[in-house]
């Protein structure tokens, strides 16, 4: 499946142009006839035109659709059908469409529609795939009850509500919620399931069930734990109960995205669901806890309450990123999930708010809207919602939730409707507010500060800089949580959440006896690029002192970004202080080994390459993976003579136990490994490698080994114990890439595309070789152009089979212009070509495009 060559410039869609649709589906009636290559879906659809509508036309979108016939009330039409939709007359009073169209799954590799997935069949209809299934208004803000059978020998039948009738090779659901369209799924496959039961707080028994491919049923318990973790949690903060009698998950190995909220079937990338101790990493076991949430959670965040368009994608997408993190942070640890949310921010989002691809969280043009699930809509969707909430406060946040559900309940919204529930509820005006949904790109923030005879004055002054299509940006409100310590280390005013809202703006602090040191940004209270000068030895004392887990940890984090700085500008060695500073971190036990681990872990490349571009400097990508590997050498014997002690007392003793407590131990385990490998030629780490129980060790192990180049053997040893998992032999992939040194990651790459166990078709395994490449910093941007020419080379192949992927990836090429003339150069090359290749999707096309465009 391709899409068709845009022969006219691609449509682009405004948000100002909306008009709803001229009728009301009252009902909708699906027979799917399954066969792999010719499917045929028999739709009866029930229309009542509103009367007074401003647009009558009668238009249904379809594509990739053979028409076998239409009626009209039960008489047969012939309706005009172009390349997108279908359009016909029809009565002025309530009717009845009824069509008949032909549909080939088994040809269908963008895996958006009707599609296959190891001889199962399962439907990705988000944003706009449901056209791809048959003829309908495929737009969010028409929504429906919908009636669906099955006919099919597959032993297991899904639809999305409940089950109503099922036999010998058929099956009936009935989903009484409306539901837009592209929440539609429909499974059908050999597979077995993990059920359980929950009952929700006013009594009703709930049957829950993980379905999967016979072989994985060992690997559901925990995210079954995590979905009925998910419900109690949903009811007890947010007062939200589910509302059918049965909630499927199913896990797909051929899956474009991590997940989706399809209403009473989920449908899950099995890296997202299937874990076991033996196969998935601690950060598998959280992410999968994290996404089980999200999407059970999009059940009110989403299909009770869906957006009218999808320029309103951040009105699901970022509240319910912002609800999954809430229930991260109570699961495991508070600080940690902000610091490791800030981590995310700044290396996918502000690297896409400050280059060619910025748009407004709710942006307001697009061509593809695959293209706009981005870090952007989702992470700083999410900091919105956090922003919100702490200007208006818990309590006031919790109420206007409760007033969004009660009046919204049932319809599709917009960020206006989102808005007006907090001004309603709250009194408070957020018209300026609003601009951080309208206004793209990172806000700067600069702070002075003054003291005087026991005043302290901290002025602020903010500004974003232009983006494409929008050069002027108006002052944001922007919450600052601020707290003061004096100079012995105590606190003395303790978080106070300051509300900009002028370019410019003054806070005083009255009757101190000193002048205090202070911890700005707490929490990462607003997402900003704070440029503040201060001197080696107050981070140090913050990093120290600080009661802000976060601020603590961000002082460390900047001090190791100065030092990298300084490494790679003057060639300075690393701050004496600092390193100290961090020793005494490390061997502190009274300190949480999740927080110690996250201290140890270094600012990444990109972000140092970033950091450099941010003080007028153009990045040397071999400079900086040197000055990264110098100074993890330094660290490394400067903590010598603690490694060993420090590497035994963070081994975990017994059973393997994927909790927050275990896994922090493990982090920081891992973080001292990767140092002793520096120091004994990865001794340690071939015992530990040996001896390892769960992968967690088994890969951190073989990661030392490999960046040590001391891997082959184990390597080889993975391969052979872990050959037809595919999860894990993703992360095989991914490692020997993650690993390579930057002049030979392109090769090692291009290699791994070679070898048998390689498909272009399974996104995961793409994304395993080719996403690892774009984050080798130094093997992608490796001055040679080895790196950019693959990429490219595997995005021109991929492009025909699954455009959605490929625009996605070609994401890694979007910060050229950091980098110096020669690699700009290479990198617009590459780009060209991809543009030049003939019948370019149009996903594809938009994204290059804009990145060339900037
Ligand atoms: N809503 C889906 C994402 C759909 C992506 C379509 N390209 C998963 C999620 O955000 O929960
Ligand atoms: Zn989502």
């Amino acid at each position: 499946m391709k899409d068709a060559a845009p022969a006219t410039p691609p449509e682009t869609f405004y948000l100002k142009d909306y008009t709803p649709f001229g009728f009301e589906v009252d009902a909708v009636e699906l027979v799917f006839r399954l066969a792999p290559e010719a499917t045929r879906v028999l739709s009866k659809i029930r229309f009542t035109p509103k009367p007074d509508a401003a647009d009558k036309r009668f238009f249904l979108h379809g594509e990739k659709l053979t028409l076998i016939r239409a009626a009209i009330d039960g008489v047969a039409v012939s309706p005009e059908v172009t390349e997108i939709g279908l359009t016909c007359t029809v009565p002025d009073a309530p009717f009845t469409f009824e069509a008949e169209v032909e549909i080939n799954p088994k040809a269908n590799t963008a895996l958006e529609g009707l599609y296959m997935s190891n001889g199962m069949y399962c439907t990705q209809c988000e944003a706009e795939g449901f056209r791809k299934i048959t003829y309908y208004p495929d737009r969010p803000d028409v929504m429906s009850t919908f009636k669906v059978r099955i006919e099919g020998s597959e032993p297991i039948l899904l639809s999305n509500g409940n089950p109503t009738a099922q036999g010998e090779g058929f099956a009936e659901w009935h989903d009484p919620w409306p539901k837009p369209a592209y929440l539609f799924a429909l499974v059908a496959g050999d597979l077995v399931n993990h059920p359980d039961r929950f009952t929700t707080r006013s009594g009703r028994d709930v049957e829950l069930n993980i379905w999967v491919r016979p072989g994985d049923e060992g690997k559901c318990a925990f995210g079954m734990e995590a979905l009925k973790k998910s419900m109690t949690w949903d009811e007890e903060v947010y007062g939200r109960e589910y509302d059918l009698d049965i909630f499927n998950i199913v896990a797909v190995d051929d899956f474009n995205m991590g997940a989706m909220e399809n209403k009473g079937l989920n449908i899950f990338n099995s890296s997202c669901v299937l874990a076991s101790p033996e196969t998935s990493t601690d950060a598998n076991f959280e992410r999968i806890e994290a996404i089980i949430a999200h999407e059970y959670f999009h059940n009110w965040t989403g299909n009770r309450i869906t957006c009218r368009d999808w320029f309103q994608l951040c009105l699901k997408e970022g509240l319910t990123v912002y609800r999954d993190a809430q229930f991260t942070a109570d699961m495991r640890s508070a600080p940690v999930k902000r610091i490791e949310d800030a981590i995310e921010l700044r290396a996918r989002q502000f690297p896409e708010d400050n280059g060619p691809l910025a748009h407004p969280v709710r942006p307001e043009e697009f061509q593809e809207i695959n293209n706009f699930y981005t870090a952007t809509v989702y992470e700083k969707g999410a900091e919105v919602i956090g922003m919100l909430k702490r200007l208006v406060g818990n309590e006031a946040y919790y109420k206007a939730l409760d007033l969004y559900f009660d009046r919204h309940d049932g319809q599709a919204c917009t960020i206006e409707d989102w808005i007006t529930v907090f001004q309603d509820s709250t009194g408070r005006d957020l018209g300026q507010f609003k601009n951080w949904y309208s206004q793209a790109g990172t806000p700067r923030l600069s702070v002075e500060e003054a003291y005087e005879n026991g005043s302290y004055t901290l002025t602020f002054r903010q500004k974003t800089p232009p983006t494409p299509g929008q050069a002027q940006k108006d002052p944001k409100v922007i919450p600052i949580a601020v707290g003061l310590l004096n100079p012995n280390g105590d606190e003395v005013v303790p978080t106070t959440v300051l509300e900009m809202t002028e370019a410019e703006q003054s806070f005083t602090f009255e009757g101190l006896s000193a002048k205090p040191i202070p911890s700005i940004l707490r929490d990462f209270s607003a997402p900003v690029i704070l440029t503040r000068d201060s001197s080696a030895a107050e981070r140090a004392f913050l990093l120290a002192h600080d009661t802000d887990p976060f601020n603590r940890w961000e002082a460390g984090r900047e001090l190791a970004k100065d030092a990298r700085i300084a490494m790679v500008t003057t060639g300075a060695s690393p701050d004496a202080a600092y390193l100290d500073a961090l020793q005494s971190l490390v061997r502190d036990d009274s300190l949480d080994p999740a927080f110690r681990a996250l201290c140890l872990a270094p600012p990444s490349e990109s972000e140092i390459a970033q950091a450099l571009a941010d003080r007028g400097l153009t990045p040397d990508p071999e400079a900086i993976y040197d000055a990264a590997e110098s100074f993890a050498q330094i660290l490394a014997q400067s903590l010598s003579d603690s490694l060993p002690r420090l590497f035994a007392a963070t081994l975990v003793d017994g059973p393997y136990q994927p909790d927050a407590t275990g896994a922090g131990l493990r982090a920081l385990n891992g973080r001292i490994l990767g140092l002793l490998t520096r120091l004994d030629g990865g001794a340690a780490a071939a015992k530990q490698y040996a001896s390892a129980d769960n992968m967690t060790v088994q890969n951190a192990a073989l990661a030392c080994l490999l960046k040590a180049e001391k891997g082959e053997a184990q390597s080889e040893a993975f391969f052979q114990q872990w050959q037809s998992d595919r999860l894990v032999m993703d992360k095989w992939f991914a490692l020997q890439v993650t690993c390579a040194r930057p002049d030979c990651a392109a090769a090692v790459a291009e290699a791994l595309t070679r070898h048998p166990l390689f498909t272009i078709k399974n996104p995961n395994r793409f994304r395993a070789v080719m996403g690892a490449l774009s984050m080798n910093h130094a093997g992608f941007h490796h001055a040679s152009g080895a790196g950019y020419r693959l990429l490219a080379d595997q995005l021109i192949a991929l492009d025909p089979l699954n455009p959605q992927t490929t625009a996605r990836m070609c994401t890694a090429f979007q910060t050229w212009k950091r980098y110096d003339a020669a690699r700009q150069d290479l990198i617009l090359a590459e780009l060209r070509r991809i543009k030049a290749v003939e019948g370019l999707s149009r996903d594809t096309n938009e994204m290059v495009s804009r990145i060339l465009d900037a």
